[in-house]
């Protein structure tokens, strides 16, 4: 039925206090579904989103299909900036209301574990509303969310960068840390964005509270933030288009899962592509993610994301499919957790009518799965 082994399995699991309980051609259960031949894949896991936010950016959108420029834009006040105002006006609430069906799409799809991103409120206050509602959405959803502390996104109106990073390090991260608000640590490195230095100290303070450490890295330059970070210990680099033979050697020894994002690729019609076939022969592990934001990524689909990973970056079906179960929980460090049909594991599954798994990097749209299983209850 498959035709990529390591996506052919065994006919059979048995779930039981909602965790994967037996795997085999038969086992035993009180209780029996017939899934008639079905495809079932484990749940999916989108790995990178930033979806909880306020506003949205799409008069900005439609200025850059007219051919306006980053400058022309920010005056016509967009740009991650402008989120970060709407996001500071509006009441955790409201933030959990607007990031709910952008949520439920990607659950309609399949995903079974989310994670979210902080980064548009950029002070304590609005940083920890944004970690609030990503938890409320934690307890509200069906479906394993984690959040992501992600202060050092940009560097807010008025502020130099440098006095700004030590506010995150030395005032916010503390605070997220003991009110238990965030379950890994992120930042964006770039010309446009943090430095070297700054990855290092909040590498570091990361280190110090226990908080696995992500990072934005080679989006739009070449910076050495993803070898450095993968030297860092970080569980996952993500973006790496213009990701060098150094970085990948990095990811490689320190086992840094590849996270990669083509919806941003794809939204902002960037040029260069990630080096995906020196992260195949180098053995790093590639996930793929939606990247779902307002601003290079208004994109609430991860099976968009998959198919793209395929036709745009070059990745082969059966990658594309472990892009989007094992490695995107291993880019969260819960390889261990999530991610795949294993004993033990909470029984996340999704059940598909279709001939074979690759069917979901062949057809664009219309595809969504019969049943998805959290924690063995039916969503
Ligand atoms: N890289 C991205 O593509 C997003 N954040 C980041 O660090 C963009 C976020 C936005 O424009 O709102
Ligand atoms: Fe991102």
């Amino acid at each position: 039925m498959v035709a990529d082994t390591e996506w052919s399995g065994e006919s059979c699991f048995a779930v039981s206090d909602g965790r994967f309980s037996a795997i085999g051609e038969d086992v035993a259960a009180a209780h029996r579904v017939d899934l008639g031949g079905a495809t079932v894949l484990p749940g999916l896991v989108d790995c990178h989103t930033h979806l909880v936010y306020a506003g949205d950016r799409c008069s900005e959108h439609v200025l850059r299909l007219g051919g306006a420029n980053y400058e022309e834009i920010a005056r016509a006040g967009g740009g991650i900036l402008s989120t970060v105002e709407a996001v500071r006006a509006a009441a955790e609430s409201d933030l959990v209301d607007a990031a709910l069906p952008r949520a439920h799409a990607l659950m309609r799809e399949g995903v079974t574990l989310l994670e979210i991103k902080s980064g548009y409120g950029l002070d304590l206050e609005n940083e920890l509303k944004l970690l609030k509602a990503i938890r409320r959405l934690g307890e509200q959803l069906p479906i394993r969310v984690r959040a992501t502390f992600l202060g050092a996104h940009a560097v807010p109106r008025g502020r130099d960068r440098s006095g700004y990073v030590r506010e995150v390090i030395d005032q916010m991260l503390p605070v997220v840390a003991a009110e238990r608000l965030a379950d890994a640590v992120d930042i964006f490195v770039e010309t446009i964005g943090f430095d070297l230095t700054d990855l290092r100290d909040l590498a570091e303070a990361a280190e110090k509270y226990g908080l696995p450490l992500r990072v934005h890295a080679e989006q739009l330059s070449a910076m050495g933030a993803s070898g450095m970070a993968a030297r860092l210990g970080a569980t996952s680099c993500d973006h790496l288009e213009f990701a060098q033979p150094d970085d990948v050697a990095a990811m490689a020894t320190h086992g840094s899962v590849a996270v990669l994002l083509p919806g941003a690729f794809y939204f902002l019609r960037e040029k260069q592509r990630p080096p995906v076939e020196a992260f195949r022969k180098a053995g790093v592990r590639m996930a793929v993610a939606s990247d779902m934001n307002p601003g290079s990524s208004p994109i609430a689909s991860l099976l968009i994301c998959m198919h793209m990973a395929c036709t745009l970056f070059g990745l082969k079906a059966s990658e594309a499919l472990t892009a989007v179960t094992r490695h995107g929980a291993a880019a969260m460090g819960m390889e261990r957790k999530a991610g795949s049909i294993d004993v033990g594991r909470p029984a996340d599954f999704t059940v598909w009518n279709l001939p074979s798994p690759e069917h979901l990097i062949y057809q664009l749209g219309g595809v969504s799965p019969t049943a998805v299983y959290a924690g063995g209850n039916r969503l």
